[in-house]
């Protein structure tokens, strides 16, 4: 026994014992809540996955005799975009996960409580390949559907093959589809098939709709730029296994001079709640200083879910301060919630590079939505809100 032990202990790579203590470390701290809010939800002060947080396995050969200087042999750049679930009571995270190669894919971090000691598990997730592979994927969405399955729902990126030979950059994106009943085996069905350029933000609809699968798209006519795909797009889906979009309409548009103006695309599916679906999106506008994307909400009709019967003026949340910062500075991008206990735990990403949780409650979220003023489109229709508002105080402090 102490023979082995000995052998183990002379195997171990040189920088062992600093890098199981600091990821130890990471994944046992406590998080803190940011004593400030604005009323709507609750920052936290760290983020809940960073690079740091992929396990040594996956980074470093541990065997020393075939890694004598402790290199690591496989590094990771960014872990960003998680689709997120409830399942069998435990918060599970789809995390986007980048390379220093620059290739995405996904792996499943869990935690006890949505906030705290998120780990991913100990292999990542293996996605089924179709005849054409996905040269990368990224930003999935997790659905329960009432159809019983798990749909993951992610984009697909491929080169662009129209694209003249010289063009090494250009590329298609689609939406790649998985499904499961437990998290492990995974089937792949066929990319949607749509009508309408490419597609990215593409999220199904967790009920039936007439007894068609819905789903929510983003037409747009290049890789970056959207076109004429002209924002959230609405469309029915009859059979999964054939899984092509019909009668795909724009439900909530792009608009000069808002948050969404240069493009917009839908987040995590949507929330039933008593009023309405509660939906969170994201929204791009140009800048001197290149894109920014901000979070905003809207709620559509239980009876009608192509018509958006709320959406408050502008973000809900933008990058803070050291939110700006990262590979694709200034964005915020959110592609998962959970509902727990009436919470809603709202994972979101920092500048294409991190993982964050800020936390509300369903409550607060459709009294946002229903009570904060609506977008008027122009400056003296804002300072008009702000005088209603002021009138309505006058008095009363
Ligand atoms: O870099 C910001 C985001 O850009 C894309 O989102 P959209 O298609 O809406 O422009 C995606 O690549 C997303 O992953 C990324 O966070």
């Amino acid at each position: 026994m102490d023979n082995d032990k000995k052998t183990m202990q002379s195997e171990k790579i040189p920088n062992f014992d600093f890098l199981i203590k600091k990821y130890t470390a990471l994944i046992k701290r406590k998080n803190q809540k940011i004593e400030e809010s604005n009323g709507i939800y609750q920052r936290y002060k760290d983020p809940i996955i960073t690079a740091e947080h992929i396990p040594l396995h996956w980074r470093y050969d541990l065997n020393a005799k075939t890694n004598p200087r402790g290199i690591e042999r496989i590094g990771f750049n960014s872990t960003f975009n998680p689709g997120a679930i409830k399942w069998n009571n435990r918060f599970l995270l789809m995390v986007r996960i980048e390379g220093t190669d620059r290739k995405s894919f996904f792996g499943i971090a869990e935690s006890p409580d949505g906030i705290n000691h998120f780990e991913f598990w100990d292999k990542p997730i293996s996605v089924p390949q179709l005849e054409d592979p996905d040269v990368n994927v990224y930003d999935m969405r997790l659905i329960e559907h009432e159809d019983g399955w798990i749909y993951g729902i992610f984009c697909t990126e491929r080169k662009d093959r129209n694209a003249p030979g010289e063009d090494t950059s250009a590329a298609s994106a689609n939406a790649g589809i998985i499904r499961t009943k437990d998290f492990e085996h995974w089937e792949r069905l066929p990319d949607l098939i749509s009508y309408s350029g490419q597609q990215r933000n593409v999220v199904l609809h967790p009920e039936f709709i007439n007894g068609q699968y819905a789903v929510y798209t983003r037409p747009q006519d290049g890789f970056i730029n959207v076109g004429n795909g002209g924002g959230i797009g609405l469309g029915y889906i009859n059979d999964m296994s054939h899984p092509e979009v019909v009668n795909e309409k724009i439900i909530n548009q792009k608009k000069y001079h808002t948050i969404y103006e240069l493009k917009n695309g839908l987040g995590p599916a949507p929330i039933k709640t008593n009023e309405g679906w509660l939906h969170l999106a994201h929204g791009v506008r140009n800048t001197a200083g290149g894109l920014r994307y901000t979070l905003y909400m809207f709620m559509t009709d239980l009876n009608d879910i192509s018509k958006v019967i709320y959406q408050p003026a502008g973000y809900l949340m933008a990058p803070n301060y050291q939110e700006t910062v990262g590979d694709v500075p200034n964005v915020l991008f959110s592609n998962g919630w959970i509902v727990h206990d009436d919470k809603v735990y709202i994972y979101y990403a920092s500048s294409d590079t991190r993982t964050h949780v800020a936390v509300s409650s369903l409550d607060t979220l459709i009294d946002y939505v229903i009570n904060n003023p609506s977008d008027n489109l122009y400056s003296f229709k804002s300072v008009e809100e702000i005088m209603k508002l002021i009138n309505h105080n006058k008095g009363l402090y």
